[in-house]
């Protein structure tokens, strides 16, 4: 790492001690940023890096709400509003009992970039709560949004903070959480929170965006090297919102699905994974991935407490969580012939996964590049509300594939720019470093 920089980020670590993912976000954008400083003097003496660390706001409140025991329980909400440079604080809220400030904080790190290289006027924010909704009533999900919201309210806005969903945060728990909004407010402001129902002023293609977004991504490096999803063998992990969307563009590419996973393990379906039946039992019945091998006869097996990366694929397409693909794991997909990875998952890969991939020269599509389609086409949505509008499924598709396109064709661009030709991790923090930068300088002392 540049000297400069690496003062900066030691800095870091004594400010945010304990925050190791925040710190592994930081570590990895800055790794990148030390060209841009040679041709941008003025990012440095004007302290953009210190600055761009630094969330502007962090939002740390108690969540109270009662259970189908009758009893209380106490959860910890977080919003920490990062980056306010290109628009309102932008990103999503993750429910999981592993959400703590360091994880929200690196969320909200990459977030900024990312909003930055759609090209949209969005800034970076990210929050959620250790609360679990697994194994929860529908009640208890809606007491617990309520209680959330009650503190949220104050602090978010259409021209101030719109959060959306993330991790355990789909479309019941954005209309219990509109709803709240509404009911406090006694304002219909459509435009304060994404990913809403299409019921209620929610856009066609949001809930499809993030996965379909990274199948797009990566059929556009496919297509880089004269190749493309057709007649491809996949594995796709994790088996929420994001994978089940991936899997199901890349069925329409042409690509094969043999595997995806939950945290309890993976099932392998040879004859590629049934999308209607999977999205039965993750979807309507918030089930198990175990019961679809059940339910799928002979097609297809669950295997337990073991990575899916070990099975055999052409495309890897993480979609669970963070550090879901250590060095180890990108050695086996490597070896088993992996051309190309999209990070649909926000910083699946750790650092030694990623250097395996560059170093074998896999088509590495990064999260804040290749799952940008999910903020991307909330910030359509925002854009939707605003105008009491509303677009069809064709065009809003087309217009995230255009954005897709755009993102990819400029992290190319830009690693072309700075002598590194087919990286995409340092074209995707360069370009959106660049444009947050800029911003910053305009607005003066922000
Ligand atoms: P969901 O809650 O819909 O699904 C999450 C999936 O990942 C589940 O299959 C879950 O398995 C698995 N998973 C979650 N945590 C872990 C863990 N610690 N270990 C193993 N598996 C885990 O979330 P999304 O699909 O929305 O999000 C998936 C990823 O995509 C996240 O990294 C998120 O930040 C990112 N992302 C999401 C966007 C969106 O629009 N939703 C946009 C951009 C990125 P189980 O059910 O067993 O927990
Ligand atoms: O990580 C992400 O980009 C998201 N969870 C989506 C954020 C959004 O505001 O749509």
């Amino acid at each position: 790492m540049h000297e400069k920089l690496s003062s900066i980020y030691d800095n870091v670590l004594r400010r945010n001690p304990g925050e190791i993912e925040f710190h592994q976000a930081v570590r990895e954008v800055l790794e990148s940023i030390g060209p841009v400083l040679g041709k941008h003097p003025e990012y440095a003496e004007s302290k953009i890096i210190e600055r761009v660390c630094e969330p502007e706001r962090q939002i740390i409140f108690r969540v109270p709400w009662v259970d189908d025991q009758g009893q209380v329980q106490i959860n910890r909400g977080f919003r920490v509003e990062f980056n306010s440079a290109l628009g309102p604080y932008k990103g999503g809220l993750r429910f999981h009992p592993s959400v703590y400030l360091g994880i929200v904080k690196f969320l909200g790190f990459e977030q900024i970039f990312k909003n930055g290289l759609t090209g949209l006027p969005i800034g970076g924010g990210k929050g959620g709560s250790d609360f679990d909704p697994k194994g929860r009533s529908d009640r208890e999900v809606m007491s617990f949004c309520q209680s959330f919201m009650t503190e949220l309210y104050r602090h978010i806005g259409e021209y101030t903070d719109v959060p959306a969903g993330d991790i355990g945060v789909g479309g019941r728990e954005i209309g219990y959480l509109f709803g709240q909004y509404k009911r406090i407010t006694n304002r219909y402001e459509s435009g304060v929170i994404t990913g809403k129902g299409l019921a209620y002023g929610g856009a066609q293609v949001r809930t499809e965006a993030t996965g379909y977004g990274c199948a797009f991504f990566v059929e556009e490096m496919l297509k880089a090297r004269g190749t493309s999803f057709d007649g491809k063998r996949v594995v796709v992990s994790g088996s929420g919102n994001v994978a089940i969307y991936t899997i199901e563009k890349i069925e329409q590419l042409g690509g094969t699905v043999v595997a995806c996973s939950d945290s309890s393990g993976y099932v392998l379906d040879e004859k590629g994974i049934d999308l209607a039946l999977l999205k039965q039992v993750k979807q309507d019945e918030r089930g198990r991935l175990a019961t679809y091998a059940e339910r799928r006869g002979g097609h297809a097996s669950f295997v337990a407490e073991r990575s899916v990366w070990e099975v055999p694929c052409q495309v890897a397409m993480p979609s669970a969580t963070q550090n879901e693909i250590t060095g180890r794991d990108a050695a086996t997909l490597v070896e088993n012939g992996c051309v190309a990875v999209g990070e649909g998952a926000n910083m699946p890969t750790t650092p030694e996964g990623i250097k395996v991939f560059l170093d074998a020269g896999v088509a590495f599509g990064p999260g804040k590049a290749a799952n940008a389609g999910g903020v991307a086409t909330s910030a359509l949505e925002m854009q939707q509300n605003a105008s009491r509008d509303s677009w069809t499924f064709e065009f809003s598709e087309r217009r995230l594939q255009d954005i897709m396109s755009d993102i990819h064709g400029r992290c190319l661009q830009t690693a072309d720019e700075y002598g590194m030709p087919g990286n995409y991790v340092a074209g995707a923090n360069i370009d959106g470093f660049r444009r947050v930068a800029d911003a910053m300088l305009a607005l003066g002392l922000i």
